[in-house]
């Protein structure tokens, strides 16, 4: 295992970089760095730069529910965001469609900038749906306690990783949705740097993968997941309690930590 400590990696494209272990920094720092292949690659769904993640697009099509505001003051990433349609009671939402993408992986990340009027909706759901033969959405379930989000005045980041439970019908369109609930007739929610993609699976013979995703630190594994903050000392190693199951979105407040697995005893 070769490990390169306090070596910042700068040359990485966003979206292309995988590790197997590593050390996560402000930015990610260091790490045991090998080659992508294709076949490992995160798919980019939505992005900025990928169907129309960002509103940046002057037309607001294909996303429904509310108009896009181009306000460089106010954007939060770019030039322009979205805002829901006047709620006409107690919620609103922001949704569109996109191609189907392949079955093969079953595991998103999702991130998103949101806000909402002070005192307006306080709470907001993402959620990422396919269809089955029969039309009917088949859901994917967020991992872990991401459900529901409080939402307030500020803008704020959120995440989601979600996983499907079974492959979806390839020849419909999968669905992604914003639900701003809690609040009055008249509220109105706002959206803004939307960035979907699909994780790779854990290749075969491997037991941890470390995927980065802009400022995202997703871990696909199997065993026990454990942590060490000092790899020279080798008393530091254990699990991660709560043990997370795979895949995991590493806290943002985990700052230089390094990773591992154990087998299952
Ligand atoms: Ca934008």
């Amino acid at each position: 295992m070769k490990e390169f400590r306090n070596a910042r990696i700068i040359t990485h494209q966003l979206f292309q970089r995988f590790w197997s272990c590593g050390l996560i920094g402000g930015m990610v720092v260091a790490i045991c760095g090998r080659n992508v292949s294709a076949q490992e690659a995160v798919n980019v769904i939505l992005s900025k730069a990928d169907q129309n993640g960002s509103f940046e697009e002057v037309i607001f099509a294909p996303w429904s529910g509310g108009e896009r505001v181009a306000d460089l003051t106010k954007a939060p990433d770019g030039i322009a965001y979205a805002r829901t349609n006047p709620a006409p009671a107690s919620r609103a939402d922001l949704f569109r469609f996109f191609p189907a993408v392949a079955t093969e992986r079953r595991n998103f990340l999702l991130t998103f900038k949101a806000r909402v009027d002070t005192g307006g909706f306080q709470t907001v759901k993402a959620s990422l749906a396919g269809r089955r033969q029969d039309n009917s959405f088949l859901y994917a379930a967020p991992n872990g306690l991401e459900g529901l989000k409080s939402v307030n005045g500020e803008w704020e980041t959120y995440r989601y990783l979600f996983q499907f439970p079974e492959p979806w019908d390839l020849t419909r369109s999968m669905q992604i949705s914003f639900i701003y609930n809690d609040g009055n007739p008249g509220d109105r929610g706002y959206l803004d740097a939307v960035t979907l993609v699909q994780l790779p699976m854990l290749p075969a013979g491997e037991t941890i993968l470390l995927i980065s995703v802009g400022e995202e630190i997703v871990i696909v594994f199997e065993g026990v997941l454990q942590m060490s903050d000092n790899l020279s000392d080798p008393q530091r190693w254990v699990d991660v309690d709560p043990a997370p199951m795979s895949p995991w979105l590493v806290p943002h407040e985990w700052k230089e930590r390094f990773f591992r697995v154990r087998g299952l005893p």
